[in-house]
């Protein structure tokens, strides 16, 4: 089988979404998404000027040796743009392979590990009322699990409480929107959250939360500590992971589990927090850290170390993602659980998928053959490119700050 034809598709149907059809000269084709929030068109660029010209005439399923040209033969390795675009073409190769061989993609990861994908929602609200309203309605839906996030009490608008409740999505059209962030009001605040969600909700349900990169620390280690009350799943991303062995210094201090990663490209970036020890969930994604091919082999790393997988799953990763992420989910060995933001009828149109909830907790990938998602080409041209960003985030001084 030989690869013939490889174009990149540009959509927004709500928000932009990159995907990548690869074509072969028996009829089959593959799809990858190609999605980076905020910077979509860089993608497509990487992929369309540079890679896929290389692409074509090569053997679909040569997946390893493919991977490698381009993470190699780039000479300027990794990065978001460089690593979400080889990850859409692997993630299109596996689903030529799965298609090719009449199988779902996860019988070639090993086959089921598990019944079913354990997954969490996005419960958020202005205040601790309307948030704990919000887990309410995910317990009613069933999940084991659920992220809350919640207002704080001046400041305007805060990371994760949006304004639509079914389908959180932080890019904004038009420039980058400016939030304001106080961390003493934020540490304050949020211990009386999952105090209220405990209350309320008991102790069976897992409840998780994200910092969003927003602590030093120390600071990280405050909030760790006094959550530990009310037993989180994790506490995501508490400081931004620039410097790894700063997360020594929140392991001193609390034993809240850490999830970190959403934001990893490679192996490389995790490897002294998995080495020694310092999270306990890895969230590098499919999409962004170099396919299925790339993230096996971060799995099975972090598994030497006792760390689970905790992939991210926002709007922002498109159903072909969603898709990978569930074949990898229901196959790898160290799964711990899997981030799902709903996408909204749009997208879910314009993405015709196999994939599903099943009402107690659990998305299933399909048994289809391949990846199972579709894209409608015709419906995704109604939906032409619209410029978005993430928001940035300033101190109440006016300081530049992580978002
Ligand atoms: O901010 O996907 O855990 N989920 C997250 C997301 C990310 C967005 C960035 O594009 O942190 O909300
Ligand atoms: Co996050």
């Amino acid at each position: 089988m030989k690869i013939i034809r490889a174009t990149v598709n540009v959509t927004c149907p709500g928000r932009n979404f990159i995907t990548l059809k690869i074509e072969t000269d028996e009829g089959i084709y593959g799809l990858g998404d190609a999605t980076l929030n905020g910077r979509e068109l860089a993608v497509a660029s990487y992929l369309t000027d540079h890679l896929l010209p290389c692409l074509i005439g090569r053997d679909p399923f040569q997946t390893e040796d493919i991977w490698h040209y381009f993470y190699r033969g780039a000479y300027w390795r990794r990065g978001p743009v460089t690593m979400t675009a080889i990850a859409a073409i692997d993630m299109a190769l596996w689903d030529i392979k799965g298609k090719a061989l009449n199988t779902p993609v996860y019988n070639l990861l090993g086959g089921r590990s598990r019944s079913g994908v354990m997954v969490y929602g996005h419960a958020n609200g202005r205040d601790i009322e309307e948030t704990s309203d919000e887990v309410a309605h995910y317990v009613e839906m069933g999940y084991l699990a659920v992220r809350a996030q919640t207002g704080i009490p001046g400041l305007p608008s805060t990371y994760g409480v949006s304004k639509d409740k079914m389908y959180y999505e932080p890019a904004e059209k038009g420039l980058p929107v400016e939030n304001v962030w106080s961390t003493e009001k934020y540490l304050f605040h949020v211990p009386q959250l999952f105090e209220q969600l405990r209350l309320r909700f008991g102790h069976d349900l897992h409840l998780l939360h994200d910092a969003h990169h927003r602590l030093t620390p120390i600071e990280a280690g405050r909030l760790g500590k006094s959550l530990e009350p009310y037993h989180l799943f994790w506490l995501e991303d508490p400081v931004p992971a620039e410097l790894q062995e700063g997360f020594r210094l929140i392991r001193q201090h609390t034993i809240t589990p850490i999830a970190l990663g959403e934001v990893f490209n490679t192996i490389w970036d995790a490897e002294h927090l998995l080495r020694e020890q310092l999270i306990d969930y890895i969230r590098a994604t499919v999409v962004h850290a170099g396919g299925l091919t790339h993230l096996r082999k971060i799995a099975d790393f972090a598994a030497i170390y006792h760390v689970q997988t905790g992939c991210h799953g926002a709007t922002d990763l498109s159903p072909v993602s969603m898709a990978a992420a569930l074949h990898f989910g229901i196959s790898v060995p160290n799964f711990g659980i899997q981030e799902y933001m709903r996408h909204t009828p749009e997208t879910d149109a314009v993405f015709p998928h196999t994939y599903s909830y099943d009402g107690k907790g659990y998305l299933h990938p399909g048994d289809g053959p391949g990846l199972g998602v579709d894209l409608d080409e015709t419906l995704a041209a109604k939906y032409p490119y619209d410029r978005a960003y993430l928001p940035i985030n300033r101190k109440l001084d006016g300081t530049m700050f992580h978002w």
